[in-house]
């Protein structure tokens, strides 16, 4: 049995990672993005986009009878996000853990909307809440070929 194939026995998810109108305005891609790059996940996908409604609407469908879904939707469309797929073991948990509560007020000093927001309607970013919806969700906002397999240097240095 060969230790360092342990690593690739375990699960390895893909999340969706999208830096929201608000996080572009500010300035925040490169600080949001380097959480992610830092903590070791693979970047598998990235695109600056101007999202569609009607994309912004099948995105957040679970939250269509809610009273804030208008203001939301036009939260989203008001401006470019920054999509990214994201990559790894346990990267879908532990992506919701680096980006904090979704009211920043709540979320802990250290996670990004801890850091960086205050309002839960201006929370600078997206994470996927499940496996299933990270794959589903990188399927809604990437085409095929802008989602690219590769293997990092730094691979063997994170992965044992
Ligand atoms: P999450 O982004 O932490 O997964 P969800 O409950 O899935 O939180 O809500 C999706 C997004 O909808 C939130 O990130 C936030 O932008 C917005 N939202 C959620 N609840 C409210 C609210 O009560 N007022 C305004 N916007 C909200
Ligand atoms: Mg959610």
């Amino acid at each position: 049995f060969l230790p360092h194939l342990v690593a690739s026995l375990e699960q390895v998810d893909v999340t969706y990672i999208m830096i929201k109108p608000d996080g572009v305005q500010r300035g925040l891609v490169g600080e949001i993005i380097s959480r992610f790059e830092k903590k070791g996940f693979k970047l598998t996908g990235l695109k600056l986009f101007q999202c569609p409604k009607e994309l912004a609407e099948e995105h957040y469908k679970d939250l269509s009878s809610k009273s804030f879904f208008p203001s939301l939707i036009e939260y989203i469309t008001s401006g470019p996000v920054v999509c990214m797929a994201w990559e790894g073991v346990g990267v879908v948990a532990s992506a919701r853990k680096l980006i904090g509560a979704t009211n920043p007020l709540q979320a802990e000093p250290g996670t990004i909307r801890g850091d960086l927001a205050v309002q839960t309607g201006r929370n600078v970013v997206h994470g996927s809440d499940s496996p299933e919806n990270g794959k589903r969700e990188i399927g809604l906002w990437f085409n095929e070929v802008e989602v690219i397999e590769w293997t990092p240097a730094q691979a063997p240095w994170l992965m044992e």
